[in-house]
C-alpha cells in the first residue's frame, strides 16, 4: 500500500506548501511562501524553532560566521535594534535572535512542533505530495520543501556496551535542555572537530578530569571573540544592505575581501609578520577559505605556508612536546575541513587534569560500565560526550522515506553518491525542493547567506511557472548529470580533492557504507550566484514545468473562540 491508498484525509490538498525544518532554512522558506499567497505549514521534530540551534546546547556552543552576519535580510529594523554582546554568538544568543524573528512575523501560527515526516511519496496522477507525520497524520500539498539542514542526523559511534554504561553519555548535538554540571566528575570526550573544540576547554574548567579522545588531528585556529558594544556594531549595521550584496558575491558568504597578500612571494619574514598579526586578531583561516588561484585552497605552496605556521603554533602552544607532536596534524592540506576555531583550545592541554588519548595509536574497543576500553588500556570516566559529528549534507534527505515518481527512496537514488540539480532538485522528484542540499555550496558558506540564496531562486522559479500556469517543476536529468560532473571538477580543481585525506564529513568518509564523494559545490557563493542569474536569465533552464491537473487547497476550518 503507498500513502495513497491509504484513506484520505480530506478532499484536495491540505497546504500549497509543506516544509520540513523549523531552522534559518525553514523560517525563511515559510515567510517567503506567504509572500507569494502559498498556504504553508511548517514541521518540525524539535520542540520549538531553532534547527541546529535548537539542538547544540552544549557548554561552549558558538558560531563560527560573526554574529553581525550571521543574521536573516527580512527583518532589517530588528536587525539594526538587535545588539550582539560578542564577536561570535551563544547558541543561546542565536537562539533568542531567532524567536524574535519567529515573533515578529507571527511565524508559530504555521509551525508544528515536535511533528517528525516519517514518509512522503509522490503521486503522479494528482500531481501532489502525500507526507506522513509520525503521529499518523496524512498531509497533501503541491510543493514539498526539505529545509531539513546539512547536519541533523547525530552520529554516536556503534560502539559495543554503551547500552551498560553506568554513567551519564551525551552527544553534543542532541544536548540537554536542563543545565549539565561536570563539576568534580571525571569526563571522555570523543571527537576533536569543530565541536569537541569548543566543549572540551569548557568542560575542563569544572571537570576533575577531561580524557580527550582524538582520531584525526586537527588544525584549530583562535577565534578571538571579543566583547562587542552598540559603538562597535554600529559601522557595520550603517552598511547592512550593502554587505549583504557583498556577502552573495563573497567566496564565503560573508562580506569579507579574500587577502590581496601572494604569502608564497613574500619574504619569509613579511610573511610571518602578517600571520602572526592575523592569529592574534583572527583571520589567518581567510588564506584557506576562498577560492582564488593565489591562496590555499588552490595553492598548494601557500597551503603549506599556513598549515607550517599552525603546526608551529601548536608546538608553541602545547607544554609538553610529545601532546604537540600528538596534535599536529600533517598528511592533508589546512582548509579542507571546515576551519575550526576555538578557544583556548591547545592551551587548554596544559591543565593538569586534562590528558589527551590518540584513537589513531589505540583505538576504543568498547565501552564498559564504568568507563572506556581501548585496546591497551582502561579508562574510568562518569561521563561520555560524543563530540562525533553528523551523517553531514545527505543524512537528513535519506533518513527519510521520501519516494519520488518511480517509487525510489531518496537514499536509494543517491545510492552512486548524491546527485541534484544546482543542490535543489531531483529528476524523478516533482516538486520536492531540497535547501542546502548536496551539490549546491550549502555548508562551504556562511549557511544563512546560502539558503536565502536557495530560497530566493526557488521562490523565483516557482513564481515565475505559477504565472505561465505551470505548477509542477521537476529537473531535467541531464542537466542534473551535466551539473553534478561540473561540481566533481570544481572538486578536483582545488585542494578539496584531498579531503578524503582528513576523514572530512565533506566526503561522507566519516559515515561506515557511506558513497565517498565530495558533496558541495566549491566553486563559491559569489560564482554561484552569478549560475543562478544566468539559469533565471534563461529561462530557468534544466527546470521542466507542466500543469497539475486542478487540485483545491481545502480552505482553513474556522477555529471555535476562546480555545
Ligand atoms: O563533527 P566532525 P563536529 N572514534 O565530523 C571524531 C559545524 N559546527 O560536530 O576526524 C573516535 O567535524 C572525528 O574523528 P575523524 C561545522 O561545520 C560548527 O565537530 O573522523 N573519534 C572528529 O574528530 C563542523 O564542521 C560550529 O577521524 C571519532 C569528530 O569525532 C560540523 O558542524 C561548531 C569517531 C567529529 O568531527 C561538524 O562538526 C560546531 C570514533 N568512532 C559544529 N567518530 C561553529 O560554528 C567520529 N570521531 C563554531
Amino acid at each position: 500500500m503507498t500513502l495513497h491508498d491509504a484513506p484520505a484525509a480530506g478532499a484536495g490538498l491540505d497546504v500549497d506548501a509543506l516544509v520540513i525544518g523549523a531552522g534559518f532554512a525553514g523560517m525563511y522558506q515559510l515567510y517567503r511562501l506567504r509572500k507569494l499567497g502559498l498556504r504553508t505549514r511548517v514541521l518540525d521534530r524539535a520542540a520549538g524553532i531553532g534547527g541546529t540551534w535548537y539542538w547544540n546546547r552544549y557548554p561552549g556552543a558558538r558560531c563560527d560566521i560573526p554574529s553581525l552576519f550571521y543574521t536573516v535580510s527580512y527583518t532589517p529594523e530588528l536587525n539594526q535594534k538587535w545588539q550582539w554582546t560578542e564577536r561570535f554568538g551563544t547558541h543561546e544568543a542565536i537562539r533568542a535572535y531567532m524567536e524574535e524573528v519567529a515573533r515578529q512575523e507571527d511565524m508559530h501560527r504555521d509551525i508544528s512542533f515536535e511533528t517528525t515526516l516519517v514518509a512522503a511519496d509522490w503521486d503522479e496522477g494528482s500531481a501532489t505530495w502525500t507526507s506522513m507525520t509520525d503521529a499518523g497524520e496524512r498531509i497533501r500539498s503541491r510543493y514539498l520543501i526539505m529545509a531539513t539542514g546539512a547536519l541533523s542526523e547525530s552520529r554516536v559511534p556503534d560502539l559495543p556496551g554503551l547500552g551498560g554504561f553506568k554513567g551519564r553519555w551525551f552527544h553534543t548535538g542532541r544536548w540537554p535542555h536542563e543545565p549539565v554540571g561536570f563539576t568534580g566528575r571525571r569526563v571522555a570526550v570523543i571527537g576533536t572537530g569543530s565541536t569537541g573544540v569548543q566543549v572540551i576547554p569548557v568542560v575542563a574548567q569544572d571537570a576533575a578530569e577531561t580524557i580527550v579522545f582524538q582520531r584525526t588531528p586537527k588544525f584549530v585556529l583562535p577565534a578571538v571573540n571579543v566583547p562587542m558594544t552598540e559603538e562597535d556594531a554600529r559601522p557595520v549595521k550603517e552598511m547592512y544592505p550593502a554587505l549583504r550584496k557583498a556577502a552573495r558575491r563573497g567566496d564565503y558568504g560573508t562580506p569579507f575581501p579574500p587577502p590581496a597578500e601572494h604569502l608564497d612571494e613574500m619574504s619569509v619574514q613579511d610573511r610571518e609578520t602578517l600571520l602572526e598579526d592575523l592569529y592574534t586578531k583572527g583571520g589567518v583561516g581567510s588564506f584557506v577559505v576562498s577560492y582564488h588561484d593565489h591562496l590555499g585552497l588552490k595553492k598548494q605552496e601557500v597551503n603549506d605556508i599556513v598549515a607550517d605556521f599552525v603546526r608551529k603554533k601548536i608546538r608553541e602552544t602545547v607544554d609538553d612536546p610529545a601532546t604537540a607532536e600528538t596534535m599536529t596534524p600533517y598528511g592533508y592540506p589546512i582548509g579542507i575541513n571546515r576551519i575550526i576555531i576555538g578557544t583556548d583550545y591547545y592551551e587548554t592541554f596544559n591543565r593538569d587534569n586534562v590528558r589527551l588519548h590518540s584513537v589513531l595509536d589505540d583505538p576504543i574497543v568498547e565501552v564498559t560500565a564504568t568507563g572506556l576500553r581501548t585496546q591497551n588500556a582502561e579508562f574510568e570516566v562518569d561521563d561520555i560526550i560524543f563530540a562525533t559529528g553528523y551523517d553531514g549534507m545527505t543524512g537528513s534527505f535519506t533518513s527519510v522515506d521520501v519516494r519520488g515518481r518511480t517509487g525510489k527512496t531518496i537514499r536509494e537514488y543517491w545510492a552512486d553518491g548524491p546527485s541534484t540539480y544546482l543542490g535543489l532538485q531531483m529528476a524523478d522528484f516533482p516538486n520536492l525542493f531540497l535547501i542546502t542540499g548536496p551539490g549546491g555550496p550549502s555548508v562551504l558558506s556562511n549557511v544563512i547567506t546560502t539558503t536565502e540564496q536557495s530560497i530566493d531562486f526557488l521562490m523565483g522559479l516557482i513564481e515565475h511557472a505559477r504565472a505561465d500556469g505551470l505548477d509542477v517543476i521537476e529537473a531535467d536529468a541531464d542537466a542534473e548529470r551535466r551539473w553534478m560532473e561540473h561540481v566533481a571538477d570544481v572538486a578536483q580543481g582545488s585542494l578539496y580533492r584531498d579531503s578524503y585525506k582528513a576523514n572530512s564529513w565533506y566526503t561522507g568518509l566519516n559515515v561506515p557504507g557511506k558513497k565517498v564523494v565530495f558533496m558541495p559545490y566549491a566553486g563559491g557563493v559569489g560564482t554561484f550566484e552569478t549560475i543562478l542569474e544566468d539559469v533565471t536569465a534563461d529561462d530557468y533552464r534544466g527546470f521542466r514545468r507542466s500543469a497539475a491537473a486542478r487540485t483545491e487547497v481545502v480552505p482553513d476550518q474556522p477555529q471555535p473562540a476562546g480555545g
